[in-house]
């Protein structure tokens, strides 16, 4: 199965058009958006009739139902999502590791650094970077996985 992963839109969801129309974001069965700014997933949840997974980030307010972290179960595999400013991931990805750990995922996915990374361990990490400000190129960043069971995700980061 085929996910989306996108992060820190910070209320410009004019860039999803950009993202969407990149090659194979329209086979994406799902997206997880890993927060600031999560109402952005509505839209994003409109823009694709899929359904879309959010955190809250640090600039968001309460929201009905949405959480700092939540547990995705897709193809085999156990998503982790948080938006990450709670596990000090602008030093490393070592706290976020270990509470996917804990939580018996096997991927962990983030964001609020505005840059793209993907780090293969016993956990997954991914951060697709931001799709509005990125902060490591000049073009936001989303990525695509393909998820199936007893294989390692297939990650694509895309440049929009
Ligand atoms: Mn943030």
């Amino acid at each position: 199965m085929k996910i989306g992963i996108v992060s820190d839109s910070h209320g410009d969801v004019r860039v999803f058009e950009d993202m969407l129309s990149a090659f194979g974001a329209a086979d994406a069965e799902m997206w997880l958006h890993a927060g600031d700014f999560a109402p952005d997933a509505d839209v994003l949840e409109e823009m694709t009739g899929k359904p879309v997974v959010r955190v809250l980030g640090n600039c968001d307010f309460h929201m009905e139902g949405v959480y700092d972290e939540t547990v995705v179960e897709i193809a085999g595999h156990r998503i982790f999502l948080t938006h990450g400013h709670l596990f000090n991931v602008r030093f490393d990805t070592a706290m976020l590791a270990e509470a996917a750990r804990e939580s018996g995922a096997d991927i962990a996915v983030y964001g609020h650094t505005h840059i793209a990374l993907e780090e293969r361990g016993d956990i997954t990490v991914l951060n697709p970077g931001s799709i509005a400000r990125p902060r490591d190129e000049r073009r936001g960043s989303f990525m695509l996985v393909e998820l199936s069971e007893d294989e390692k995700p297939a990650v694509t980061l895309i440049r929009i």
